[in-house]
């Protein structure tokens, strides 16, 4: 099983997290911020990743440290649990409508971190969230977890449509490129970082 905790503690936040790639979607999640609790909810609900997060953050401020460290924390966590990432797919695309909205993510478990986010519509809060710190979540996640993702927003109006349908392509590409389908560690380098 691909399961484990991560936590960290700064002046800012507190969080820990909980994930087991080989889950089925089961989550608790408890960030302070309802929209965001929403879209991790989400997240863990279509990659069948289970996923526990709980954060003690300084809201008072804004979420932009609570939302970013999640970020850092479930990507540490993700790179620990990939370990030499033999047998996964490493490369998975997905689309994912929500009514006039369309989001895709294509992501490659390369070993290196690179997010191509592309979501200029993607501006502005529902509810308690900002949803400009969605870019903050997937560039956090991609640095830590070490991987390429390009994300976007191909286009959309509703708000919490665009931040849901970009949330759940990246959750179901993050699933395919991480499930198990051989035996061999899928580079013609025989490593992946
Ligand atoms: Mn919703």
């Amino acid at each position: 099983m691909r399961e484990g905790r991560q936590e960290r503690k700064t002046k800012e936040t507190e969080i820990c997290v909980k994930m087991n790639l080989d889950g089925n979607g089961a989550y608790d999640i408890s960030t302070g911020v309802g929209f965001f609790d929403h879209m991790l909810e989400l997240f863990s609900c279509h990659s069948g990743i289970d996923l526990f997060v709980s954060v003690k953050g300084d809201i008072k401020v804004d979420a932009h440290h609570s939302v970013e460290d999640v970020g850092i924390v479930m990507g540490k966590l993700l790179h620990e649990l990939l370990g030499d990432k033999k047998g996964i797919a490493r490369y998975a695309t997905s689309y994912i409508p929500m009514d006039e909205t369309l989001a895709r993510t294509v992501i490659d478990v390369s070993g290196r971190p690179c997010l191509v986010y592309r979501a200029d519509g993607l501006k502005g809060k529902t509810g308690d969230f900002d949803t400009e710190l969605t870019e903050e979540f997937f560039r956090a996640f991609c640095s830590y977890g070490m991987i390429t993702a390009h994300v976007e927003l191909l286009y959309g109006g509703n708000l919490h449509h665009m931040a849901e349908a970009v949330f759940k392509s990246f959750a179901h590409a993050l699933s395919d490129a991480v499930k198990t389908t051989g035996e061999k560690i899928p580079s013609s380098k025989g490593i992946l970082e």
